[in-house]
C-alpha cells in the first residue's frame, strides 16, 4: 500500500501558514496516522530551516483539561518553535499574518543540562536553568480551528508565535501558581499551573519521552513551552494581551489594529 504523501501534505500546510489561508482537514482523507503526522511535522520544520529559520525550542500541547475540552482532542502532543516565531516581550504582531489567531497563557522553561534519552530527568533544577511566564499565539491552519489528532500534529500543533516574559530562577513550587490571561486590562481566563499535567514539570518529562520516540532530542538553550493553563482566546486587532503567572510575573504582546 502506498502511504500518505508526507512531503505533499507538508507543502500544503506550509503554504497555508505562509499565505494565512485555511485548508480543509486532511488526515482522514489521506489516511494520515499520528506517526506519519509527526513525519509531516518534521518535513514542515525542515521547510522552514531550508529558508534560514532555526529551531529554538519545543512546545507541548493539550497538557491541560481546559485545552483538551476546548479542542476535542485528548492526547498530549508536541511541536517545534523557531526563531522567527519568537516575538519580543511587549512586542507587536500583525493579525493579518495569521488565519484566526488565539492566545493562551503558558509557562516557559529555559533548558539546561538534559539527560540522555531513556534516562530519568532527575533533578528538575539540573535540567531547567530558569522559568518565565509566556504567551503562545496558536493559529490552526485548518478551517474553523477544527482538527483531529493527526491533523493538529501534522500542523506543528498550531504553533505560530510566542512571547517569553522575564526569566527567573526556578522557584520552590511550580505546581499551583495562579495564572491569568488579560485582554485590554480585563481578565479573560483564570487558571492554575496545576492544570498542566498536575505540575508543569511533568510536561518536561512527557516532552523528552514523546519527542524521543521520534528521534528528537531537546537541547541546552532551548525554550520549552509546557502547555496552556487555560482555554485559548481569539486575538482581535488592537488587543493588548498579558499573561500573569504568580511568582513569575508577566509576559505581554499587542496586536496591530
Ligand atoms: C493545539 C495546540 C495546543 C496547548 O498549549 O495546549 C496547545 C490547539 O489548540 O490548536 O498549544
Ligand atoms: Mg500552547
Amino acid at each position: 500500500m502506498i502511504g500518505p504523501d508526507v512531503a505533499g501534505i507538508a507543502e500544503k500546510l506550509g503554504a497555508a501558514a505562509d499565505t494565512a489561508t485555511a485548508v480543509p482537514q486532511l488526515a482522514a482523507e489521506t489516511g494520515l496516522d499520528v506517526d506519519a503526522a509527526y513525519a509531516v511535522q518534521t518535513a514542515l520544520i525542515q521547510r522552514r530551516v531550508d529558508r534560514g529559520e532555526r529551531v529554538v525550542g519545543l512546545k507541548m500541547g493539550l497538557t491541560s483539561r481546559a485545552k483538551m475540552a476546548q479542542m476535542g482532542v485528548d492526547e498530549v502532543i508536541w511541536g517545534r518553535l523557531t526563531d522567527v516565531m519568537r516575538v519580543p516581550d511587549g512586542g507587536t504582531v500583525d493579525v493579518a499574518d495569521f488565519i484566526h489567531p488565539r492566545v493562551e497563557p503558558e509557562v516557559a522553561f529555559l533548558l539546561d543540562r538534559l539527560p540522555d534519552p531513556g534516562e530519568p530527568v532527575g533533578a528538575f533544577t539540573d535540567a531547567v536553568r530558569a522559568v518565565a511566564p509566556a504567551i503562545e499565539l496558536i493559529d490552526s491552519r485548518f478551517a474553523d480551528f477544527s482538527f483531529s489528532l493527526p491533523d493538529v500534529v501534522a500542523d506543528n500543533t498550531s504553533a505560530a508565535a510566542f512571547v517569553v516574559g522575564p526569566w527567573s530562577p526556578v522557584p520552590d513550587g511550580l505546581d499551583n501558581l495562579g495564572v491569568l490571561l488579560e485582554i485590554d486590562g480585563r481578565v479573560a481566563q483564570t487558571g492554575s499551573t496545576a492544570a498542566i499535567l498536575g505540575d508543569p514539570r511533568r510536561a518536561l518529562d512527557e516532552g523528552i519521552r514523546l519527542a524521543g520516540r521520534h528521534g528528537v532530542r531537546l537541547r541546552q538553550g532551548w525554550v520549552f513551552l509546557a502547555g496552556a493553563a487555560t482555554a485559548a482566546v481569539p486575538l482581535r486587532p488592537g488587543a493588548h494581551v498579558r499573561a500573569v503567572v504568580e511568582k513569575l510575573g508577566t509576559a505581554s504582546l499587542r496586536a496591530s489594529s
